[in-house]
């Protein structure tokens, strides 16, 4: 991966009409290039199919089209509609948890993540409640969102061929506090033996461009 000017530019110019992401499971709440971008379910406002998700561990899957990107993945439990921010990482009771998956910096190509509601030890999450998971991601063209609407089971597995058999599913310590940004990845991939000149501004850029357009996403977590 070479961060040349190709990057800045591939960022400005980057077309609605070329995939950003997509989340390949659980199944998606529905899939609109175009309206990714809308909060909080990428132009998706309602509940229209929900699939069994596991309590236990799990794997979530995205396949990313941007050179280098970030991925946020929060989950809202016992809620049937989750429709604000606010919803996610903290109970009925106010009580907050992690992120499944804070701020984490992705190559192109798939990326798998292992998960586990359960370790989360929220009150509320049992066998047979509702969750919404959303994953947020910027990719350098803004901020977009996907929501994935589930039943978390106790037992359940993720059914084999769901995930990329030939990937490696990530364990990804969620981030303990998002108050920060200092707290987001910053262990981009760097550029292999030679770095172009322009690398370091390049970096600089994308660096701003993902704290700025992340800071809405994790002001949810101050609420
Ligand atoms: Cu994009």
């Amino acid at each position: 991966m070479k961060f040349t000017s190709g990057l800045i530019a591939a960022s400005f110019l980057a077309s609605a009409a070329q995939a950003h992401f997509t989340l390949q499971y659980p199944q998606t709440r529905g899939f609109d290039d175009d309206a990714e971008v809308t909060p909080i379910c990428g132009g998706f406002n309602n509940v229209t199919n929900r699939t069994e998700f596991p309590l236990g561990p799990a794997q979530i899957q995205i396949s990313s089209f941007h050179t280098t990107a970030t991925v946020l993945i929060e989950v809202a439990v016992g809620i049937d509609n989750p429709t604000t921010f606010s919803q996610f990482n903290t109970t009925s009771s106010g009580t907050t948890y992690p992120p499944l998956v804070g701020f984490n910096q992705i190559p192109e190509g798939p990326a798998c993540y292992n998960v586990d509601i359960s370790s989360l030890n929220i009150s509320g999450a049992t066998n047979g409640t509702d969750a919404t998971i959303l994953i947020i991601y910027d990719g350098g063209d803004g901020t977009l969102y996907q929501c994935a609407d589930v039943t978390l089971v106790q037992g359940f597995t993720v059914p084999k061929g769901a995930i990329e058999s030939n990937i490696t599913c990530a364990n990804i310590a969620s981030a303990p506090s998002t108050t920060s940004s200092s707290s987001s990845s910053t262990s981009a991939p760097t550029a292999s033996g030679k770095s172009a000149s322009g690398s370091d501004m390049s970096m600089t850029i994308s660096s701003i461009s993902l704290v700025g357009s992340f800071l809405l996403a994790a002001s949810a977590y101050l609420l």
